[in-house]
């Protein structure tokens, strides 16, 4: 099935390894998973990560999470590769840079139904609950015996958290049969599924109080959204990596069909992140203003004055509501 990528690898001695903005756990671990893998493979394998960005806390537990950015970008590598990135924007501009000018061969392994392609070739599964669920059966066919309690650490994380603790729709019996199979190594899953999955830090706690008590309702409280002004931040110490999560909570009340979390990144600049029950898209929305992802979790941006981007959010969202009843 993936003849042609591990034809490449077995051809390549430097790598370089792509992360998306705002990485996350499926980010991190497919990447860092890639980075042992081809390791253990006797590659030499650099990571990047745009330099203005960030990682969560919690994602601090995987290992070999050191390496990222941990040497300047050589002018030349035979092999450069793009992890859970589903358009050359998600990439940075420093980044989609270099791997459009240092690397020889570009590939990109992902698994977001909206994606553009940037790539001399894409390994796209739509299907799958994670990037990383894609790179454990292209580990398996490639050389099994370079998977280790590292590497199956790494993908597993990147299953749980993109699965949402499997349970999201996209979870299949594939993603359990992988699960299983990483578990063998001797993953930690309790440990994970704890850290990654369920563990908050205070201050974060302390946001998502402050923004759940003006959480709003819309549409017979069909649509919830909260919003995360720069004061939030500024009053519980907190930063846009502190968000993650906390829309879950809107999405699992029992009427709320779509949750919508707004962050201000600056001055009329806005994050947006939905998530949605059951067969409801929330990916079409993200898609109406310019964003993208799954059924269940997407995301956009928008820009302009708080109330207009709240506003057109609602109208477009009631739009999808209104459709959505009638299927
Ligand atoms: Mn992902």
């Amino acid at each position: 099935m993936y003849e042609h990528v591990t034809k490449i690898l077995y051809s390549v001695e430097t790598v370089a390894l792509f992360m998306h903005i705002n990485p996350d756990a499926d980010c991190v671990g497919s990447s860092l998973a890639m980075y042992k893998y081809l390791t253990n493979l006797g590659k030499k394998v650099d990571v990047f990560l745009e330099p203005t960005e960030e990682i969560r806390d919690n994602i601090y537990i995987l290992p070999n999470i050191d390496v990222i950015n941990s040497t300047s970008p050589s002018s030349h590598y035979d092999l450069g590769i793009t992890l859970d990135c589903a358009s050359p924007t998600r990439l940075g501009k420093k980044m989609l840079k270099i791997l459009n000018t240092h690397c020889e061969i570009t590939i990109s392994f992902d698994h977001h139904k909206s994606y553009s392609k940037f790539t001399d070739i894409l390994i796209l599964d739509a299907n799958s609950a994670s990037t990383t669920q894609i790179l454990y059966k292209f580990f398996k066919e490639n050389d099994i015996d370079a998977i280790d309690l590292d590497v199956a650490t790494c993908l597993y994380a990147g299953l749980i958290t993109d699965s949402g603790n499997f349970s999201y729709n996209s979870t299949t019996v594939e993603t359990f049969e992988v699960a299983s199979e990483l578990i063998s190594y001797g993953v930690d899953h309790s440990l994970l599924a704890r850290v990654l999955y369920l563990e908050t830090s205070y201050n974060a706690f302390s946001l998502s109080l402050r923004v759940l008590s003006n959480a709003m309702f819309y549409y017979d409280k069909r649509l919830g959204v909260i919003m995360f002004t720069s004061e939030d931040f500024k009053q519980t110490e907190t930063k846009l990596v502190d968000t993650d999560g906390i829309v879950n909570i809107l999405v699992n009340i029992k009427e709320v069909i779509l949750a919508l979390s707004i962050v201000e990144i600056s001055n009329n600049e806005f994050k947006v992140g939905l998530r949605s029950k059951g067969d409801f898209d929330s990916s079409l929305i993200a898609e109406h203003f310019g964003g993208g992802g799954h059924k269940n979790a997407s995301g956009c941006k928008l820009y302009g004055p708080k109330d207009e981007v709240l506003n057109k959010l609602v109208s477009v969202s009631k739009h999808y509501l209104d459709k959505y009843d009638k299927h």
